[in-house]
């Protein structure tokens, strides 16, 4: 009978069923090998597949052939050469190791709230540094490696051997604050370009946008070079990334995209120690047949890098594959349990399971045992995947590379279950570490937890350097050299018509432009048509790396859906992650090539900050410099969409991110004034900036700029109606409700009100925050926002379409009596008018709002004369 655990590991392990009747078996792979012998491979193929036709035919079902025997890809007689001295690299990962995981020990020694974490890094160690020494390659037209986030530590420590980083900074890991006061600046916790713009290039910090961001960067670099902005063939994307972070829908989200478009630049380094924080990855299963399935499934090329050159001649021996049907029985909970204990252990669970399997390992000691290396702990067999992935041509590549959690850290950390988390260290377990990979330290430095340096003079140090040298350099290093960019000015015709429309318009302006027109990214998650770009496809093409195989249905039609191989447009489909990520990547070519462009990617406002929000946060961690601009934005100006459509959000998302400028403007000449500014400060000025936008779709006149209107648009608002009695700030299309309201003040009650288009309230409250901390420390200051109202009479009374939270960020500025009105609440579907009396922005509902703060009486009157409805209960609460 099938009890539960044979059918947990069948479904896994469907590779090698047990076999009925063997003598049959061989006789039919003994007719498969003559076969191939006399005829050929292809012939053989060609019978495998007729045999396949035929097994379905006759319903037999077929066993998925996805999945390879679990052990190493690269066969023993296809390995090449270890080109390096084994034994100098080996000193130096040992030191590299130490200096690690010193690190993290004192940290957490001197503020036990400090830390970090050991065991990631001590299960990437030996797959970092046969990058280092042979694979990646450095400068700003190198390789671009993602780093695995939580072996941060292991990378500061190679970068104090190479004298990149100093013994003061590594003794401030995680304790940066010290910088800005004049001390030393410390090292951040992961990859964070934003607070080491000279060193990390990437952020992965958060788990699956490593990944994503990955495949997507190495798409971009074959964008650069088919638009013939900049060769990068000879560059590759490696991507190292957890196990356990492939459960993110992220990490998954890029891999077929990466084989549909043959990206043989990417190789992904999946670290398999088959341990997350708080368990097994797969405990009753494997994840990394899993993963071999998964990816092989969606077309990448599958290397398994699963044990060490020691187990050579076991599996040389294993002419039975019993060695083979053992390890496809055992799942990864039980492979943690073998990592966390002795050769002893193994031998007596592991081997001993078999007669056949104990005469395999009968000459071997239990510390012979002990010392079998999994095979992302093997140099030799890394350089061989490696090697393999390096020289493959026509597919991504991913490496299922076996590794043991907390390697190294014996019965304190190695393959136990809280191992993730493990930062303090006693002696008797730090000298143990020092023995294991025979660092060169007294006892005595060893508890004082020393750095260890063996000196530049020293073989390690030489080698070291000779490999980067040959290799183009130290990495990670980030750099923002890239030349300047001159942007035209832009202009917005006064006429009817939407924000979005005005948007295109000058879209179209900046990629007309002779000099930096090309260097204009425009990207779509599928939504081009809904933004009236599908006047830019035929123009300008849609890029895909193989141009357009099929004549377009609308080929006849002027504005034909063209894609082309030096397409400008991104065309991304339905993944705001991926449009996103794509973006991220052409927001920072000006750092990872030296290539500035500027990107816009336009999309429904509900799907970024809320959706994606955090791959914007990592942009901006990247110091990523372009537009996000949000359509079809506002939670009553989008009619008709509901819910899950109406943004009223986004802007108090952006208000969070301290290098994002966001603007939700009403008039054509806002928006223009904006972008050019926008595009200057990114290409000209260079700083590390990003933009996010508002577009709406509510067609209306759009009138000329005013006279010195400039400044207040930048700075967020500025007056467009003079009054007296009180003051009324709209934003974006609620700005001609507001100017309504001030029509009826004045001709319902004889009220004369001022109006303000207020194109920013999060760049207000920046510039309040700033004047209110400069008077805290004793300097005179005055914030625009006060500067405008300073003179102003009467209360202010806000509108947005945004909850009301957006227009309340400037509260504390705001001279005097201030209403903010928003659109707090689910969002629905009704007409515009509908839905703006319905969250209460309306043009009434804002006079109303005036009037009770001016006189009660009045206000009571307005309610009767507008038939505004008594709601006892708030929008937000129905
Ligand atoms: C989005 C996100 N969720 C959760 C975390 C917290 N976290 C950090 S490391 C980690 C486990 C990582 O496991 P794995 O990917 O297998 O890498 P390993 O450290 O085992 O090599 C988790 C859950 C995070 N950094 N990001």
């Amino acid at each position: 009978m099938t009890n539960l655990s044979d059918f947990v590991t069948s479904a896994f392990w469907r590779v090698n069923p047990p076999d009925a009747d063997p003598v049959e078996t061989r006789e039919w792979l003994d007719a498969f090998d003559a076969l191939v012998k006399s005829e050929g491979r292809e012939r053989a193929t060609f019978l495998l597949r007729k045999l396949l036709d035929h097994a379905r035919a006759r319903r037999v079902p077929l066993p998925p052939v996805l999945n390879t025997p679990y052990k190493n890809s690269v066969a023993l007689a296809d390995q090449p050469q270890f080109p390096g001295s084994l034994e100098i690299e080996q000193r130096i990962s040992s030191i590299v190791r130490w200096n690690a995981l010193a690190m993290v020990v004192r940290a957490n020694r001197a503020h036990a709230e400090l830390g970090g974490h050991i065991a990631s890094y001590a299960s990437a160690a030996d797959l970092f540094e046969v990058g280092f020494n042979h694979f990646f390659r450095g400068g700003q037209d190198g390789d671009l490696v993602y780093f695995q986030p939580h072996s941060a530590p292991g990378v500061y420590a190679r970068a104090y051997l190479e004298g990149r980083l100093t013994e003061a900074q590594l003794d401030r890991y995680r304790r940066e604050c010290g910088g800005s006061t004049g001390g030393v600046a410390g090292l951040c916790s992961y990859c964070h370009p934003y607070l080491m713009p000279g060193f990390w290039q990437f952020p992965t910090g958060s788990m699956g946008l490593g990944p994503i961001n990955a495949v997507y960067q190495a798409r971009f670099m074959r964008y650069l070079e088919h638009r013939g902005i900049l060769e990068t063939h000879r560059r590759k994307v490696w991507a190292f990334v957890g196990d356990g972070e492939m459960d993110e829908p992220e990490s998954l989200a890029g891999l077929s995209l990466a084989a549909r478009e043959g990206l043989d630049n990417l190789i992904f380094v999946v670290n398999c120690n088959l341990q997350r924080l708080d368990g097994p990855v797969r405990g009753n299963g494997s994840i990394v047949q899993e993963l071999e399935g998964l990816f092989a499934g969606a077309g990448w090329n599958v290397l398994k890098l699963l044990w060490g050159s020691d187990w050579d001649p076991l599996f040389a021996r294993d002419e039975e594959g019993i060695l083979l049907k053992r390890l496809h029985e055992t799942v990864d909970g039980e492979f943690q349990t073998y990592a966390a204990t002795d050769g002893r252990f193994n031998r007596e669970h592991f081997f001993n399971k078999y007669p056949e399997l104990r005469e395999i390992i009968a000459g071997m000691s239990d510390t012979d045992i002990d010392r079998l290396r999994r095979g992302g702990h093997d140099p030799v067999k890394i350089y061989a995947a490696y090697h393999a992935a390096a020289h493959h041509a026509g597919q991504p590549t991913v490496i299922l590379a076996q590794t043991k959690k907390g390697y190294g850290m014996g019965h304190w950390g190695q393959g136990k279950m809280g191992t993730h988390q493990q930062k303090k260290l006693d002696d008797e377990a730090l000298r143990e570490f020092r023995d294991r990979f025979g660092v060169p330290l007294s006892d005595e430095d060893v508890t004082q937890l020393r750095f260890l340096h063996p000196g530049g003079d020293s073989p390690e140090m030489r080698y070291l350097k000779a490999r980067r040298e040959a290799l183009g350099g130290y990495l990670p290093a980030r750099s923002s050299r890239a030349p300047k960019l001159a942007v035209p000015g832009l202009q917005a015709a006064p006429r009817n018509q939407s924000t979005t429309m005005a948007f295109v318009q000058l879209l179209a302006q900046l990629m007309k432009d002779p000099h930096l027109g090309r260097r204009i990214v425009p990207i779509v998650a599928d939504e081009a048509r809904t933004f009236g770009m599908q006047t830019l496809f035929r123009q300008f093409g849609i890029y895909s790396a193989v141009g357009q195989l099929y004549e377009p249905e609308d080929h006849e039609e002027l504005l034909y859906y063209r894609e082309a191989k030096d397409g400008q447009i991104l065309e991304e489909g339905i993944t705001e992650a991926g449009a996103l990520s794509s973006w991220l990547a052409a927001a920072t070519a000006y750092s990872a090539h030296g290539a500035p462009l500027l990107p816009f990617y336009i999309y429904y406002s509900m799907f970024g900050f809320q959706r994606v929000g955090d791959l914007i946060w990592a942009a901006a961690d990247s110091r990523a410099r372009g537009f996000l601009v949000g359509g079809t934005a506002g939670r009553t100006t989008l009619a008709g969409e509901g819910l899950q459509h109406q943004d009223g959000s986004s802007h108090l998302a952006a208000s969070a991110i301290p290098n994002c400028r966001a603007y939700d403007p009403c008039f054509g000449y806002e928006l223009a004034t904006i972008v050019e500014e926008g595009a200057r400060r990114m290409l000209e000025a260079q700083e590390d900036v990003f933009y996010y936008v508002t577009v709406a779709n509510e067609n209306y006149p759009h009138p000329a700029m005013p006279e010195g209107a400039k400044e207040g648009i930048l700075r967020g608002m500025y007056r467009i109606r003079e009054g007296t009695q009180a003051q009324l700030l709209g934003a974006g299309p609620i700005l001609r409700e507001t100017l309504a309201a001030a029509e009826m003040l004045e001709k319902d009650w004889g009220i004369s009100a001022g109006v303000w288009s207020v194109t920013s309230f999060t760049e207000l409250r920046r510039d309040g925050m700033r004047a209110e901390r400069a008077r805290r420390f004793g300097h005179a200051a005055q914030s625009w926002l006060e500067a405008c109202l300073a003179d102003a009479q009467g209360p202010v009374v806000a509108a947005s379409d945004y909850v009301s939270a957006v227009p309340d960020l400037v509260r504390p500025y705001v001279p005097g009596r201030y209403v903010a009105l928003g659109t707090d609440g689910f969002g629905r579907s009704d007409t515009r008018a509908a839905l703006r009396a319905f969250f209460e922005v309306d043009a009434r509902h804002i006079a109303h709002a005036a009037l009770v703060a001016l006189d009660a009486g009045l206000a009571a009157r307005a309610l009767d004369r507008y038939g505004i409805d008594r709601v006892a209960r708030p929008p937000w609460e129905r």
